[in-house]
């Protein structure tokens, strides 16, 4: 701590600057051009003050605090001189805009000099741009604080905003025709720190700025970007990166800042339906929930227990996925329950509890700013994290080293020192050799392969044989990049790795991360700063959907069921069943087989997002109860369902979500419920009621089932409400005075003192080329939609980025005669669809790729049956197609003969009222 006088009082500050340590002392001066998200510029000059012993005023956000510091922050010499700064700045400001609500730093400051009336700017139409949905720009409010123009280039990385002229002259343009066609992401940040108006939120303007603010987690992705949700009445009307946020410090992506309209939407279902002659009938909760009830003891008495399966939702809440294991389990009697980690990152949960010991990602985000060298393997960062991404590029831009593995150039890719293009699918041989390498040419961490790693020599004798040559046949990546990779992650450490769904939804999605983690072992980075394997968790609440429980073999705490059943029958006071469970795959397949006779999907579209979606709709169709607990006539409960269940969002309820780096934050009730709908723990409460449980459901709020899980997984005990209202929290967390835990196998592995490298061998997709078929097809998502759409799809990011369409390479699409916008028939061995297609740079020709986000495509009709050994995990990533050119079709989707979706059932799409 340093000892200063400020304005006479005498007190103590850490180091930092000036400004830094006013604003920590709650001093207030005006700081127009300064951000504590950027590095300070002192532009603007208005938080000048005076420190004894300087000859003139300082800029306080320039000047460090130093021992002994005597500051003055109002004399008349500093308060004069803010005026004409002020005054400068006045004259060229509109005056109608001082008036427009919300209220600005800038009005604020002219406020408190009394500069009001001296506001001569007018606004300029030349200076307006209404292009983007979602942000207006009227640079006639401009002050040129260079705020925006910081904060696209520091934290974003997106070197949006560019500076043309010099002086009066000065203009802060995007690099485009407007903004919209420019190359803006769409993450708000420079709104967000514009302090004049200039950049405005379109929804505050339209709609007032907010009466109240509530923090709550992004509900997105698996970053778990904490946020300020503004609502006026029962609306949401801006959404604002929280700067506290661990995760996201003061950022946000396009989705978080402004995908939150979807649960205002007109076609939102706030009430119970039951499926009636083939359309939907409004009912009350007592009768749908009754209704089940008898359904599924009917289904039970005739068929046993195991007749009937339960979807967890990766969207929900930890609170809402713990009761639905629970009501599987206790009330059903079934441990037939999974949830969407299994199509996602069950390989790496499972790679990881294998090898190490624990199922989840290593380290920290964080630590992407201790790392020397990062590897991005299959991870498409900066579109589908784009959080975390931005952190990347960031590291990169200070001199991080990164290694990218795509089999497409993705973003990140053009930031890389080297990035290897393995064709789809053939990361095996590529991973074996970069550990090859490591081997052969003597790159390993010796001192850590002999205190932490087993299976040495065996490894040594299996690895031998993986030459890059041999590798860079298969996978058509030169063997001298392979070496240059091998090389700079083994040497220039600490290395960390993010990896994604290249490396895991594939037939060896677990040995592919396995092989992730036989480098990290051979190189000795695990287990300190700035390393580890981290898989970047897809859904907001993924990790803690399935490490609540909602896995079939898995138990809360993602501990196995055998090895725990006593410890859980002992808390439940009811047994656990025996039968081992059918995971999501296995439920397919038994319903298809008639096995499987009852399905309760909550928050998860299975028929969109499932391969195969022809065996996917005869599973659904064959079932005799399905229930949907949603909030959307998703395409699952379209074409199949028997009962609606209406549910909140989650800035409806209160709860927890669980992010990628197991880091545990609260959900805060932003609005009301809208309509009947329930949040889903409620919805599972009743449900257990109706079923004859009142027992073990009585809970009257998440806090209390939260109580529970924290009886039930010793290692997230110290995870209190109380403790997480102030932050989110790390498990590791066995008691509420444990810090948390940011990294994981410091000393020992979760599994003991060694963890033991495997051998993994390669084997091809079973999807290969042939004459008829003789492209790849690759599937994943783009930045502005989210999985099954039902969500983005429902805000203007629909005019952000409207569907799906198919990405061809240049040569590909000359060679088949087909232009940028032609409509184009992918078929594979297992159905076709009808999308548009583009040429697309960084795919290999021969390779395509394209999302899954719509119905009117249904890209899922094309996936095959082929699953990863060990988790069963689908392979999105790897189809052989064929491509040709659609017929004229008059509607968007190709008509209904080319839709390969399966059809809505007669009436299917009809709502309640
Ligand atoms: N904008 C947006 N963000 C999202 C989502 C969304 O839908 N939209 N969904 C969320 C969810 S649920 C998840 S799981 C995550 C997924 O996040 P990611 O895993 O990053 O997403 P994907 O696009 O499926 O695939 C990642 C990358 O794998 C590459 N790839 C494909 N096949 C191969 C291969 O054989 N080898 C290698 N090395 N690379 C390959 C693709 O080119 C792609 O760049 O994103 C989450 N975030
Ligand atoms: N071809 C192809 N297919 C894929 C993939 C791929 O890469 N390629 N990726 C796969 C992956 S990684 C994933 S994770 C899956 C995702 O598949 P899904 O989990 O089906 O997709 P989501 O869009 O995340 O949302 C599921 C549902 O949750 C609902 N929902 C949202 N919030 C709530 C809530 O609070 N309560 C309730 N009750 N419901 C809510 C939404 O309306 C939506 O219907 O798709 C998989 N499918
Ligand atoms: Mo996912």
């Amino acid at each position: 701590m340093l000892h200063i006088t400020v304005d006479g009082q005498p007190r103590e500050c850490a180091p930092g600057t000036l400004l830094e340590a006013l604003d920590a002392l709650g001093v207030t001066v005006p700081a127009l051009c300064n951000d504590p998200r950027l590095a300070p510029v002192g532009a603007c000059r208005t938080c000048i003050v005076e420190v004894e012993g300087c000859g003139r005023p300082v800029a306080a956000c320039t000047t460090p605090l130093t021992e002994g510091m005597v500051v003055h922050t109002r004399t008349p010499l500093v308060e004069a001189q803010r005026r004409v700064l002020l005054r400068l700045l006045a004259s060229e400001y509109p005056a109608e805009a001082m008036t427009r609500q919300p209220d600005k730093p800038f009005h604020r400051a002219l406020r408190e000099y009394g500069l009001e009336g001296e506001l001569r700017g007018a606004h300029r139409p030349s200076l307006r741009d209404d292009s983007h949905p979602y942000i207006h720009v009227d640079m006639s409010q401009c002050i040129h604080c260079y705020r925006c123009v910081r904060i696209c280039d520091e934290v974003q990385g997106q070197f949006v905003w560019r500076v043309w002229n010099r002086g009066a002259g000065t203009r802060i343009l995007p690099d485009g025709p407007n903004l919209r066609e420019s190359s803006c992401v769409s993450c708000g940040a420079c709104v967000d720190t514009c302090p004049t108006g200039a950049l405005e939120d379109r929804t505050l303007l339209d709609q007032g700025g907010p009466e109240r603010w509530t923090r709550t987690t992004c509900p997105y992705c698996g970053v778990g970007c904490e946020m300020d949700v503004g609502t006026r009445g029962e609306r949401i009307v801006t959404v604002r990166p929280s700067r506290e946020g661990p995760s996201n410090q003061g950022h946000l992506c396009s989705k978080g800042r402004y995908a939150f309209g979807f649960g205002a939407s007109p076609d939102r279902i706030t009430v119970p339906l039951l499926r009636e002659n083939g359309g939907w009938r409004r009912a009350s909760w007592d009768e749908a929930l009754g209704f089940i009830a008898q359904r599924l003891r009917n289904l039970r008495a005739v068929h046993g227990p195991d007749a009937v399966g339960m979807l967890g939702s990766a969207r929900a809440t930890n609170e809402d996925n713990y009761l639905a294991q629970k009501l599987a389990r206790v009330v059903l009697g079934t441990n037939n329950v999974d949830c969407c980690a299994r199509v996602c990152h069950a390989p790496s949960a499972a790679a990881l509890k294998r090898m190490l010991g624990t199922g989840a990602a290593t380290n920290s985000f964080e630590d992407i700013e201790h790392a020397r060298t990062l590897l991005v393997a299959g991870s498409n960062t900066t579109e589908c994290h784009p959080v975390v991404g931005a952190r990347l590029k960031q590291a990169v831009l200070r001199g991080a080293k990164l290694i990218v593995i795509d089999s497409r150039r993705t973003e990140l890719a053009r930031y890389a020192d080297v990035h290897l293009q393995p064709r789809a699918g053939t990361d095996m041989p590529l991973l074996n050799a970069l550990a090859h390498v490591v081997v052969t040419e003597d790159l390993c961490d010796r001192a850590f392969l002999r205190e932490r790693v087993e299976a040495v020599d065996d490894f040594r004798a299996f690895i031998a044989a993986w030459t890059p040559e041999r590798a860079a046949e298969l996978c058509g990546v030169d063997a001298a990049a392979i070496r240059q990779a091998a090389r700079l992650y083994a040497t220039h450490g600490p290395s960390m790795m993010v990896h994604g769904l290249g490396m895991t939804e594939h037939v060896q999605g677990t040995e592919s991360v396995m092989a992730l983690i036989n480098l990290a072992l051979l190189t000795g980075n695990l287990g300190g700063p700035g390393t580890g394997v981290n898989p970047m968790r897809g859904q907001n609440n993924v990790q803690g959907s399935a490490h609540m429980g909602c896995e079939p073999g898995h138990l809360t705490g993602y501990v196995p069921l055998e090895a725990n059943r006593a410890r859980f029958e002992a808390a439940w006071g009811a047994p656990v069943p025996v039968a081992p469970g059918l995971d999501l795959m296995g439920m397919m397949d038994a319903a298809r087989q008639g096995r499987l006779k009852a399905l309760w999907a909550f928050g998860y579209d299975v028929l969109l997002t499932n391969p195969e979606a022809r065996a996917t709709h005869e599973a659904l169709e064959r079932l005799e109860l399905l229930v949907v607990q949603d909030l959307f006539l998703n395409e699952t409960a379209r074409a199949h369902g028997d009962v609606f269940l209406p549910a909140c969002t989650s800035f409806e309820k209160d709860g927890t979500f669980m992010n990628g780096e197991r880091r545990v934050q609260r959900v805060r009730r932003a609005l009301p419920p809208a309509g009947e709908s329930l949040p889903d723990w409620e919805i599972l409460c009743r449900a257990a009621r109706a079923l004859g449980h009142s027992e073990g459901f009585a809970f009257q709020s998440p806090e209390e089932i939260w109580e529970e899980v924290r009886r039930v997984w010793p290692a997230g005990a110290g995870l209190s409400y109380a403790r997480l209202e102030m932050r989110g929290l790390q498990w590791p967390c066995p008691d509420e005075a444990h810090p948390g835990t940011r990294l994981l196998h410091t000393h020992l592995f979760a599994s003991g003192s060694r963890a033991a490298l495997r051998r993994v061998d390669y084997r091809p997709s079973p999807e290969v080329r042939t004459d008829d078929h003789p492209f790849v097809l690759m599937t994943g998502r783009r930045l502005y939609q989210f999985n099954a759409g039902t969500m983005t799809l429902r805000t203007p990011h629909a005019l952000l980025q409207p569907g799906d369409w198919l990405d061809m390479a240049p040569a590909d699409a000359e060679r088949l005669g087909l232009e940028d916008g032609a409509r184009v028939r992918v078929c594979s061995r297992h159905g076709a669809v009808v999308l548009p297609m583009r040429r697309a740079e960084g795919l290999r020709p021969g390779e395509l790729f394209t999302t899954f986000h719509t119905a009117e495509v249904f890209i899922n009709a094309v996936i095959g049956p082929h699953r990863d050994g060990y988790t069963h995990t689908p392979d999105y990533k790897v189809t052989a197609v064929r491509v040709e050119r659609a017929g004229k079709s008059p509607t968007a989707s190709g008509g209904p003969t080319e839709r390969s979706a399966p059809p809505a059932t007669p009436g299917g799409r009809g709502t309640a009222e």
